[in-house]
């Protein structure tokens, strides 16, 4: 028995559910490209991602040997600190549980600093990296990593700002202290939680000043 009151009433709560906008957003359906410098043409025969610094063996695969590594699907939201969110994009890629625990952190590991070709540079907690937080993406909806969009590889990271998803990765190297990356040196906030607007340096000293 059908009653068409009850089931639009149901409905209606239904679309968009899964997802939440952070403070600040707005929702975009196109996927801006953002980069502060030109693209880099990395061909896929030169291409090398590394992972070391604080762990017990580095690590650095070619494309074939990344490749041959356990992907995965990751359906996530994605949040720009310039205001821009984009729900519910999908990738493919390597899980950094499944590369870190190749590397083995050692105990003073505790950040990250992710090193790109071309220079661009970001900073983060390697906690953050942890978890089936974070994960290397190969490809976006369906097809290999447009080279605007980070391509071949690019670090996602979608809990924090989208600065902190490093396009065309390089190196992954573990540190025990922190230090300012790219964007960071400019002033942006060394963490990145979009959940708390954390966009500036002034943020994380209110936040850890608890003045916000
Ligand atoms: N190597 C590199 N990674 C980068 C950037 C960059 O300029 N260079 N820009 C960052 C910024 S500010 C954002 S918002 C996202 C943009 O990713 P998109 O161009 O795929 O949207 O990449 C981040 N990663
Ligand atoms: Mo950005």
């Amino acid at each position: 028995m059908q009653n068409s009151f009850f089931n639009r009433g149901f409905q209606r709560k239904r679309p968009a559910s899964q997802h939440v906008l952070p403070p600040g957003q707005y929702e975009t359906q196109d996927f801006p490209v953002l980069s502060a410098g030109p693209t880099p043409r990395i061909g896929t025969t030169k291409w090398a991602l590394g992972l070391d610094g604080l762990v017990t063996n580095p690590q650095q695969w070619s494309w074939a040997e990344f490749n041959a590594l356990p992907q995965q699907e990751f359906t996530v939201d994605i949040h720009c600190v310039t205001q821009w969110s984009k729900f519910g994009t999908q990738w493919r890629g390597v899980s950094l549980d499944t590369l870190l625990a190749l590397a083995g952190p050692t105990p003073e590991a505790r950040y990250v600093m992710a090193h790109c070709y071309g220079g661009y540079t970001t900073n983060l907690p390697l906690a953050d990296l942890l978890g089936g937080k974070a994960f290397i993406g190969l490809q976006y909806d369906g097809q290999p990593l447009a080279p605007d969009h980070g391509g071949p590889a690019r670090l996602v990271v979608p809990h924090l700002y989208f600065w902190k998803s490093a396009k065309w990765v390089q190196r992954l190297e573990l540190r025990a202290e922190d230090a300012p990356g790219f964007w960071e040196r400019a002033g942006y906030s060394m963490y990145g939680d979009p959940w708390k607007e954390q966009r500036y340096l002034d943020d994380d000293e209110d936040l850890a000043a608890g003045t916000r």
